[in-house]
C-alpha cells in the first residue's frame, strides 16, 4: 500500500475497504465550457445528487456540462495491465460518491476470496476503458482550438452549435469508441419493445435501434454504459392498474424495481456504479414518475426523457432531454419540407387542445383576434394542420399538460421558426445546440405581447433563424436505419457526453 493511502484514509475507513471495495467516483469539473452551456434558453439548475447511505453530495456543474481539460495525465493502454493505484489521488477527484452499501465488509469478503481475483481482472478492463475516456476528454478539449477534421457527410458548423468543433470531435470519438451493453433480460411487450408510431414514437424507435446498432457491445466488460430496454408506454398500456381503489402506480413501479433488482443481482455493473452508467428512455408523460421506483435510477442514472421538466427532478447534468416526435405512420414521410419564407402568409400559428396552464392564456389573448395570428383550439375539418405549419413564419409550441410537445420538431421539419413558451423545460440536445439561434424562446408573461415581439424581429434575423432551423433539422430526423447525425445518434451522443462526465472506478486492495 502506498503511503498516500495511509495519509488519506482513516483507519476505520480502511477497515471497510480492506479486501475489496468499490468506489464510484464522479468527476464533476467546475469550468464553464461554453459549447455545452445553454445560456438563458433553459435554466441549468444546480441540483445536488445525494446518495443514500453515503451522505455525500455531488453538486451538479454550475451552468452546464464540462470537459475539464486538466485531468491528470493518464497511463497509456499498455501500462494499464499492471495493477493501478487503488484510488485516484485526492486532488484528481472532485466529488466522491460512495454509498456505504458499495463496501463489502472484511468478514464477507474473507469468505469469497476466489471471486476477488475475478473482480480484479474486471477492474483492469474498467480502468483501461476509463483511461481511454480520459484521452477522449482531452481530444475534445483540444478540438476547440485545433483544425477541423474532414467529414464526408456533414461538418457541424456555425452558431447553431455552442462549439461546433468540440461537438464534431466528440461525435467522431463516439463513433470510434462508444459501446453500450443492452441487457437481454425481460420479455416483450414491456421490454425490448416500444411504440414506433404516434406521439411516443421515440421510445420504441430508440429501443429498437439501440438493440440493432453497431454501438451495442456484446461483452459488458467493454461497455461504457448499460441500457435498460424497458418501455414506460408499454407499462402504461399493459400493467396500468385501473381499479381506482388501488394505487395505480404500484404494478408499474414494481416492474421497474424488479427489473433493476434482476440485472443488479445477476451482473456486477449496477452495484458498481449505483446506476450512474446506466440509462433508459421514456417518452411517455409518466416516465419521470416511474423512474422514482428505484431511488438510484432517479438520482444517479442517465434518464433520457421527453418530459425534461426540471420541476419534476430532470437534472440536465446527468439526464438527457429527447425530442417528442409525432409520427402518424411511423415515418417522417411527407412532413419534411416547407416553402420558402416568402411564401408564408401568416405570422404565427398554433392549434391544439387547451391543456395545462399556458395554452388558456395563449388562446385568451390570440384566438380569433388577428388574421396574422392563426391561433386555434382544434382545426375545423378540411383545414390542414401541416398546411398551416407550412404557411406560417413562426409556429408556437406552448407546454400542454407536460413540457414536451411534438410541435417544435414539426416546426423544424416544415421550415417554420419554433416559438417555445415553456417553463422548467430543457430543450433536446441543449448540450450541443444553441436553441436561441434558431428558435424564439419566450416566457408566459410575453404572451400578451406576442405579435409585437414577433414583428419586432428583423427580416434579416428571421431569415437567419429559418435557415438555421433547416440546418438543425437533420438532428431531429428519424431514419430507418439511422443515419449519421440524426435523432438516434444525437440521443446517443447526449448519453455519451453524460458518460464522459463521470468516472467510474473499481478499487481493489489486496
Ligand atoms: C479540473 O479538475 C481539476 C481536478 O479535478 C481541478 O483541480 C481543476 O481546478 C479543474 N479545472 C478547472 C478549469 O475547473
Ligand atoms: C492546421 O492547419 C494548418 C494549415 O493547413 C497547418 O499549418 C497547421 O499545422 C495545422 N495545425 C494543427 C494543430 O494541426
Ligand atoms: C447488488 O446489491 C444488491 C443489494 O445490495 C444485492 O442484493 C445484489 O446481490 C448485488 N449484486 C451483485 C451482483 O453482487
Ligand atoms: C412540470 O413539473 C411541475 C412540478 O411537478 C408541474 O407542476 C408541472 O405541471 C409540470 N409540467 C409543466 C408543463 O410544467
Ligand atoms: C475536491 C474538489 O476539487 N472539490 C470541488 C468540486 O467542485 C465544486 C464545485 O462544483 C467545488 O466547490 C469543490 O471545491
Amino acid at each position: 500500500m502506498g503511503s498516500w493511502w495511509n495519509s488519506r484514509i482513516s483507519s476505520t475507513k480502511l477497515l471497510w475497504v480492506i479486501v475489496v471495495c468499490m468506489v464510484v467516483v464522479v468527476f464533476i469539473g467546475v469550468k464553464k465550457s461554453n459549447w455545452v452551456v445553454a445560456e438563458g434558453t433553459v435554466s441549468f439548475e444546480r441540483r445536488p445528487v445525494v446518495v443514500e447511505g453515503g451522505g455525500e453530495v455531488a453538486e451538479g456543474p454550475s451552468g452546464g456540462y464540462l470537459l475539464n481539460s486538466s485531468y491528470p495525465p493518464l497511463a497509456m493502454e499498455d501500462e494499464m495491465d499492471v495493477e493501478l493505484p487503488v484510488v485516484a489521488k485526492e486532488d484528481d477527484l472532485n466529488v466522491t460518491l460512495s454509498g456505504s452499501d458499495v463496501f463489502v465488509s472484511a468478514n464477507q469478503a474473507d469468505a469469497v476470496l476466489p471471486v476477488d481475483r475475478r473482480i480484479n481482472r474486471k477492474y483492469t478492463s474498467l480502468d483501461k476503458l476509463e483511461a481511454r475516456l480520459g484521452r477522449v476528454r482531452a481530444a475534445i478539449k483540444e478540438a476547440e482550438s485545433g483544425n477541423r477534421t474532414h467529414d464526408p457527410n456533414y461538418v457541424p458548423d456555425g452558431p447553431v452549435y455552442w462549439n461546433a468543433a468540440s461537438f464534431h470531435r466528440s461525435y467522431l470519438e463516439m463513433e470510434k469508441q462508444f459501446k453500450v451493453f443492452v441487457y437481454e433480460e425481460g420479455e416483450p411487450p414491456i421490454f425490448h419493445n416500444g411504440p414506433c408510431k404516434s406521439i411516443y414514437s421515440m421510445e420504441g424507435n430508440f429501443i429498437y435501434h439501440m438493440e440493432t446498432t453497431k454501438f451495442r457491445a456484446r461483452n459488458p466488460e467493454k461497455a461504457h454504459t448499460f441500457f435498460l430496454p424497458m418501455s414506460t408506454t408499454m407499462m402504461v398500456r399493459f400493467i396500468f392498474e385501473r381499479d381506482p381503489n388501488i394505487d395505480h402506480w404500484r404494478p408499474m413501479k414494481q416492474t421497474v424495481k424488479d427489473y433493476i433488482d434482476l440485472v443488479g443481482s445477476k451482473y456486477p455493473f449496477w452495484n458498481r456504479s449505483l446506476g450512474a452508467d446506466h440509462f433508459n428512455v421514456a417518452c411517455h408523460d409518466w416516465g419521470p414518475e416511474l423512474s422514482k421506483a428505484v431511488p438510484y435510477l432517479f438520482k444517479n442514472s442517465i434518464r433520457a426523457l421527453c418530459n425534461a421538466n426540471t420541476s419534476e427532478g430532470f437534472n440536465p447534468s446527468k439526464d438527457v432531454s429527447i425530442p417528442e416526435i409525432l409520427l402518424p405512420d411511423g415515418t417522417t414521410r411527407g412532413i419534411l419540407n416547407g416553402p420558402s419564407p416568402r411564401n408564408r402568409p401568416f405570422l404565427a400559428f398554433f392549434a391544439g387542445g387547451v391543456h395545462g396552464p399556458i395554452r388558456p392564456i395563449l388562446l385568451e389573448h390570440w384566438q380569433d383576434k388577428d388574421p396574422d395570428m392563426q391561433v386555434h383550439k382544434y382545426l375545423p375539418k378540411g383545414v390542414s394542420y401541416i398546411g398551416l405549419l407550412r404557411q406560417s413564419k413562426y409556429c408556437i409550441s406552448p407546454s400542454g399538460y407536460e413540457v414536451a410537445s411534438p410541435r417544435m420538431v414539426e416546426a423544424l421539419y416544415t421550415g417554420c421558426v419554433p416559438v417555445l413558451i415553456k417553463d422548467h423545460y430543457v430543450a433536446p440536445f441543449s448540450d450541443v445546440l444553441n436553441w436561441k439561434s434558431f428558435a424564439v424562446i419566450l416566457s408566459v408573461e410575453d404572451i400578451p405581447n406576442l405579435k409585437n415581439i414577433l414583428t419586432g424581429i428583423s427580416t434579416r434575423q428571421y431569415l437567419r433563424m429559418q435557415r438555421r432551423g433547416k440546418q438543425v433539422r437533420r438532428h431531429f430526423v428519424v431514419n430507418y436505419p439511422p443515419k449519421r447525425y440524426d435523432v438516434f445518434h444525437m440521443i446517443l451522443h447526449s448519453v455519451w457526453l453524460r458518460r464522459l462526465n463521470i468516472r467510474i472506478q473499481g478499487v481493489v486492495d489486496s
